[in-house]
């Protein structure tokens, strides 16, 4: 798998670990999204980790010889860096995922794209419809349009050349090891530090919540009974908007309800994403074993007041670069 020491990828590691028998392959980056101590104390003759880039072929290609499958988690997935920096995007999103599809191809390896929501854009906050398998695609960000991208190759090379993939678009994930840039660990690390939660624009925005452990069992269904060439969402029934996140993480601190700040709104900043997951529940089975948010997120508090000694070292240099953005 790609991207194993990232906040997903690294969960998806220990999912396996714990529910399976496989040896995993990790191959990663380390980028500053990374995190080695996230693998930490995982028995060596099940995850093994290589250090190096996505995008460098003949290392994917060598690599893609030897596995029996492969999961693509890594990306640059953080909105706002996008729109600082779009450059990483376009290379490991949209060249990364060419390098691992040319490597697929040629070995006929099994591969399964992990993709996100954004890929369709956003929603009205009134819009009975939710985001379904035949939305049409509407990326507003460098980051989703790159996700998009990546997703159109998965398609062609599926019908060109018969590459044996499958992709899933999951909904807004939290849980451990998740870096303090976004929204869920920024805002309960600010409290922890008796800072206020910054929330942009009017808050208002709707995201569809889903722990990360789940993300894990669906991807793992989907990548031993999925169907090839198609398309999976992912995603537990979590719309709540960004106050209402808010004041659950205020509200288990003690803290008044109206102890937050408004800062300065993402440029294109998406209204609301909704999955609506029926495909994966009726054709897989698949549950989600967190369907319940504010028990999820009251864990999530208490894995980051438990683990301060990991996110630490990265909370100054994170609120330094939203400060220069005026959302700090
Ligand atoms: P993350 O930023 O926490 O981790 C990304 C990992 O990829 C890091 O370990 C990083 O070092 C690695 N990486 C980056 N560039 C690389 C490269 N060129 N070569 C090798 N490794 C590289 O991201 P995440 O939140 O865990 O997201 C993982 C995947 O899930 C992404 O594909 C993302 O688009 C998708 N996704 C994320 C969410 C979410 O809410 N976070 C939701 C839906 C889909
Ligand atoms: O400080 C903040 N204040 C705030 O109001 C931050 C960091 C975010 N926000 C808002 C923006 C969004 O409406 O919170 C919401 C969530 O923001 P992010 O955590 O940055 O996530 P989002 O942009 O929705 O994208 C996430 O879900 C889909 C992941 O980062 C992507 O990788 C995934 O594809």
């Amino acid at each position: 798998m790609t991207g194993g020491a990232g906040f997903i990828g690294s969960n998806f590691v220990h999912h396996l670990v714990r529910e399976t028998a496989v040896r995993i392959t990790v191959l990663d980056k380390l980028t500053y999204a990374a995190s080695r101590e996230s693998l930490e104390g995982l028995p060596s003759d099940r995850v093994s980790l290589v250090v190096g880039d996505v995008a460098d072929g003949a290392l994917v290609d060598g690599l893609v010889a030897a596995s029996d499958a492969v999961v693509h988690f890594a990306a640059e997935s953080h909105n706002d860096n996008s729109l600082t920096e779009p450059g990483p995007f376009i290379q490991t999103n949209i060249v990364g995922t060419f390098q691992i599809l040319e490597a697929a191809r040629r070995h006929g390896t099994r591969l399964h794209h992990i993709s996100t929501d954004e890929v369709y854009g956003d929603l009205e906050l009134d819009d009975p419809q939710r985001f379904t398998e035949a939305t049409p695609y509407n990326p507003s960000s460098p980051y989703s349009a790159a996700k998009a991208g990546s997703d159109h190759l998965v398609r062609a090379w599926v019908r060109s050349f018969g590459v044996v993939a499958t992709i899933s678009n999951c909904s807004n994930n939290y849980g451990p090891w998740q870096h303090v840039e976004k929204f869920i660990p920024r805002q309960i690390t600010n409290v922890i530090d008796g800072d206020r939660p910054k929330v942009y624009g009017t808050g208002t925005n709707v995201r569809d919540w889903i722990h990360a452990e789940d993300h894990s069992s669906a991807v793992w269904l989907i990548l031993q009974q999925g169907r090839i060439g198609e398309t999976y969402l992912i995603g537990a029934d979590g719309e709540r908007n960004n106050l209402d996140v808010v004041g659950r993480i205020l509200e288990h601190f003690g803290r008044p309800a109206d102890d937050y700040d408004l800062v300065t709104d993402r440029a294109g900043h998406d209204l609301r994403y909704a999955i609506d997951s029926s495909k994966l529940r009726e054709e897989l089975g698949w549950r989600p074993t967190y369907p319940d948010f504010e028990a999820g997120l009251a864990r999530t508090i208490a894995w980051y007041q438990a683990h301060e000694d990991w996110w630490r070292p990265h909370k100054q240099a994170t609120e330094a670069s939203y400060a220069a953005k005026g959302q700090a």
